[in-house]
């Protein structure tokens, strides 16, 4: 390890004199681990970014021209969906295929004092979202007679504690070998006025976890992309932990994304419409020449609002990150600088170490910067990406807030919904409420079905009675 005197002569010259004169200070332990966490990150380059993000920041101007995305409707049926759906049954049999989940966030939103995976989610028996997830790759591995290895992005909030819950869940019945947790990087916080570095307490810097976005760099440095090439995996289908209903081995999707002449393979979306023009998902957009995804605060209001003659809104692809990444593409973004993703930044309330005073400082006012990468950033890179509209509530029941929209109420009515339209497919009675929502809680697993199809052969009741609450 360098002495105190050259770290400090290399933080004095990026301008990082506070921190400079406290590393001369600190002692022991605490000191040696300071140390070490600022030589972890390549100073030149933060010195980069805090001038770009921060005292030298510039908003964009956006000077291109915003446009919708095009994307294969729901209702087109110029394509072939059955046949992109036998190719991609045929790469899940041939074990070309892996799930990739982002798990770094915290359930905090919720009320929850855990990692978010472990939020107990189905309708009546209330399984936790990893739970779910595992059984419905456990059903595909059954379904495709075919391997389906488990990548999970964590974040050092959450690492452990996520490890042990699959542990002391003896895997959900998976088999451990093809589960790989590995931890997201962080990025350190930074004063907005000043740029300097902060503090969490006298041993630390403050950081915050570089958004699921820095899952392309900790997919590499953790060794899973290596994992996934040398199992020959192609193929990775990316989905946010707070999504019960993710359909996340989808032999249409998969297909399209492989084979149509339209993608070139390395990165494709589904999307919903959107329910309102402020509905906060983000939009997928044509940017100048790229396909991007323009974050709802992003996206200027009046565009938001704009309709087309059939008073639907122009911009209605919303994004509900769920997305198909080729590994090679992963390798390109995660190694080649040409494709480093730029970063977001959030000016957040961050208590801090002040070295000056030894005294802990909990501001009133947002006073620190902090940088995050978007995974769907990669999309612009990308030659040719596709985006494949899908059902509402087929495929998004997210769990994100303790009360009100995308709450675990709304969540579990739009997965006893999915239930209940499977269900009637099949000939079965479903009660309705006036409104035509299904009058029960019903819980279908992923063992018994993954598909409305499943349900042909299954035993089934005749009808389901008015408030019941049923798991099948
Ligand atoms: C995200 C999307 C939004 C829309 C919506 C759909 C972003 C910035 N916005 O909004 O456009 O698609 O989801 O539900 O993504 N995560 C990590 N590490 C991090 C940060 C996040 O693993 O450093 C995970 C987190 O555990 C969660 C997911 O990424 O699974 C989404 O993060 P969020 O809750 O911050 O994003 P949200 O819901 O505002």
């Amino acid at each position: 390890m360098p002495t105190s005197t050259s770290l400090s002569e290399r933080l004095e010259s990026i301008g990082q004199s506070k921190l400079a004169a406290y590393i001369n200070g600190v002692q022991g332990d605490g000191g040696d681990i300071l140390k070490q966490q600022i030589q972890s990150f390549d100073l030149d380059q933060l010195d980069g970014y805090i001038s770009t993000y921060g005292t030298g920041y510039q908003p964009d101007s956006p000077n291109e021209e915003i446009n919708p995305a095009p994307y294969f409707a729901l209702d087109d049926a110029s394509w072939d969906r059955a046949m992109y759906s036998t190719h991609g049954e045929g790469l899940i049999a041939a074990n070309k295929v892996a799930c990739f989940t982002v798990a770094g966030g915290q359930g905090s939103r919720l009320g929850y004092d855990g990692p978010k995976g472990c939020y107990p989610t189905s309708c009546v028996s209330g399984k936790s979202l990893f739970e779910m997830f595992a059984q419905t790759i456990y059903a595909n591995e059954r379904k495709y007679n075919a391997s389906i290895p488990w990548y999970i992005m964590t974040s050092p909030l959450n690492h452990e504690q996520t490890i042990k819950f699959f542990e002391d869940h003896n895997h959900f019945g998976l088999d451990p070998k093809n589960i790989q947790f590995f931890e997201q990087g962080v990025m350190p916080s930074f004063d907005a006025q000043t740029g300097d570095l902060l503090l969490s307490d006298p041993a630390h810097l403050a950081t915050n976890p570089d958004g699921h976005g820095g899952a392309y760099k900790a997919l590499h440095v953790s060794g899973a992309l290596d994992n996934m090439l040398e199992r020959g995996i192609e193929h990775l289908c990316y989905f946010q932990v707070d999504n019960p209903n993710a359909k996340i081995i989808d032999p249409v999707f998969i297909g399209l994304h492989a084979y149509s002449p339209e993608s070139s393979g390395e990165f494709s979306s589904k999307m919903v419409a959107k329910s309102s023009w402020d509905e906060k998902v983000g939009v997928f957009c044509r940017v100048g020449e790229d396909i991007s995804v323009v974050e709802y605060s992003d996206l200027p209001e009046e565009l938001a609002k704009m309709t087309n003659e059939r008073d639907q809104l122009m911009f209605n692809a919303g994004s509900i990150a769920i997305h198909i990444i080729s590994t090679a593409f992963i390798q390109k973004i995660a190694t080649d600088p040409e494709y480093a993703l730029p970063f977001h930044r959030a000016v957040k309330k961050v208590s801090h170490f002040d070295p000056a005073t030894g005294l802990m400082v909990q501001p009133d006012e947002p006073n620190a910067i902090k940088l995050e990468r978007f995974v769907f950033d990669a999309i612009a890179l990308a030659d040719r990406s596709i985006i494949l509209e899908t059902d509402r509530i087929e495929e998004f029941a997210p769990v994100k807030n303790a009360t009100g929209t995308d709450s675990i109420v709304t969540s579990k009515q739009i997965q006893s919904q999915r239930a209940a339209n499977w269900l009637a497919a099949s000939g079965v009675d479903i009660p309705t409420n006036p409104d035509g929502s299904v009058n029960a809680t019903i819980e279908l697993s992923p063992l018994t079905a993954l598909s409305p199809e499943d349900l042909k052969s299954a035993q089934l009741p005749e009808s389901i009675e008015p408030g019941a609450s049923i798991q099948l």
